[in-house]
């Protein structure tokens, strides 16, 4: 099978054929109930053309619980297999361009190498990610009690040293950004000052921003709790959001959505965030309860949709600075991860497909009339529209698969990968 060709070839079998015919058929009469309300098919397909998401170097392996792993068949042994996993979620999915890789659990032996290998997949670097909530091997100074709130200046600067360092490969692969997400925080009332920490994480962030190349962001990413368990320093929107906006106009905050104690309502944290210009970007998953980074979408898929709701309106307005970085962070316990990626990337371009349909202008007439039936309508008729044949034909048009899972499975690609890995030899990137 030509790796070009995306929809319905051999390998794929007849089914493929029949798969490309069935959508076509679905595609047409969506795209006439569309037309008969005033919208365009076509419009949706270019944007979901656009739409592209980061996949973490982190999660092509089976991550686990503290309670246990249950590792699969085949998982990259090397960065270089990692990044020939990723290169099949792009290829399947049309919209996985980038890898976000986390340091030093990722650090690439040679940068310029894994740059040129990643090029060579058709793939570049999202934000890279620091590293201050395990301990290295001959680490000098632990981080056990913070690294940037650390009440010694000697494990803060080395904190700061490993944020520079970080920047500097990041700077090598061609990525543009850094995240900073801190465990820091304290387990017991009165174990931590709580004011005098958050300034000491200020302080660092100065000199970790001030060392930014040129055209570079800064990402804080806020979280309630894990592994602190009764005060993170950095533990909501609001404690992010006065980071970024006391460091400057290159640091904006990171919405990681398993980020949020239940029932908070984090649209609205986002439409704060955009507001306020400081909307950096996000961490796709899903959860029930905690940071449980599920599948996006798995869970709460309408609240995925209200997210892209807001993302899509600033687009339409082409609101002033707004670049979100959009990135995953998941941790794939019991599915395949390659499978994983390609299920979690279907559902967000679908969660986009979905917001592109809502008739703004309807929805701003009965918000201003106070219609609030109709205006919740306007957003309940987009998200009840079964998208999934716009989606389909964008990935179509990018050469990639009409159901990335099927076509994974169809591939072989994982019992190769896991005769290949287990045999101990390096695979260079395949086909599928
Ligand atoms: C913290 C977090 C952070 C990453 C880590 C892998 O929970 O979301 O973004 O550094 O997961
Ligand atoms: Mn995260």
């Amino acid at each position: 099978m030509d790796a070009a060709d995306g929809v319905g070839d051999g390998d794929w079998g007849a089914r493929s054929v029949t798969a490309l015919r069935n959508h076509e058929r679905d595609y047409d009469a969506l795209a006439e109930r569309l037309a008969r309300r005033g919208q365009r098919a076509e419009t949706v397909v270019q944007a979901v053309g656009r739409f592209a998401v980061a996949v973490p170097s982190w999660a092509l392996g089976t991550g686990g619980t503290r309670f246990g792993r249950f590792p699969g068949p085949g998982e990259p042994r090397t960065l270089a297999e990692k990044l020939a996993d990723v290169a099949v979620v792009h290829r399947l999915t049309g919209a996985a361009p980038r890898v976000s890789l986390h340091i030093p659990w990722d650090e690439p032996d040679d940068v310029p190498a894994l740059r040129a290998l990643a090029a060579e997949l058709g793939l570049g670097f999202d934000a890279v990610n620091s590293n201050t909530f395990q301990d290295q091997p001959g680490q000098p100074l632990s981080y056990k009690l913070g690294s940037f709130s650390h009440p010694d200046a000697a494990v803060r600067r080395q904190a700061v040293e490993h944020h520079r360092h970080v920047i500097e490969v990041g700077q090598v692969l061609g990525a543009d950004a850094i995240t900073v997400w801190l465990a820091d925080g304290s387990n017991y009332p009165g174990q931590m000052s709580l004011r005098q920490s958050f300034d000491r994480v200020l302080d660092c962030l100065r000199d970790v921003y001030a060392a930014l190349p040129a055209g570079w962001r800064l990402f804080t990413e806020h979280k309630p709790y894990e592994p602190a368990f009764y005060a993170t320093v950095v533990q909501d929107w609001g404690s992010s959001l006065l980071l970024a906006q006391a460091l400057g106009e290159r640091a904006q905050c990171l919405v990681d959505l398993g980020h949020h104690l239940p029932n908070t309502n984090i649209e609205l944290v986002v439409a704060r965030l955009l507001g306020a210009g400081k909307l950096g970007g996000f961490h796709f998953n899903d959860s029930k309860y905690g940071d449980d980074d599920l599948t996006a979408g798995s869970i709460k898929p309408y609240g995925l949709f209200l997210i892209f709701h807001e993302l899509v309106l600033a687009e339409h307005e082409r609101l002033a600075g707004f670049r979100p970085a959009y990135m995953i962070d998941q941790s794939h316990n019991i599915k395949d991860p390659i499978e994983d990626l390609l299920q979690t990337v279907d559902q967000l371009q679908l969660a986009y497909a979905k917001a592109q349909l809502v008739d703004h202008a309807a929805l701003t007439e009965y918000q201003e009339s106070g219609d609030v039936l109709l205006a919740e309508r306007a957003l309940k008729d987009a998200f009840e529209t079964d998208a999934r044949p716009l989606v389909a034909e964008a990935r179509r048009r990018a050469g990639a698969a009409l159901d990335p899972v099927l076509a994974f499975r169809a591939s072989g690609y994982r019992a190769r990968v896991a005769a290949q890995r287990t045999a101990g030899g390096y695979i260079p990137p395949q086909s599928l």
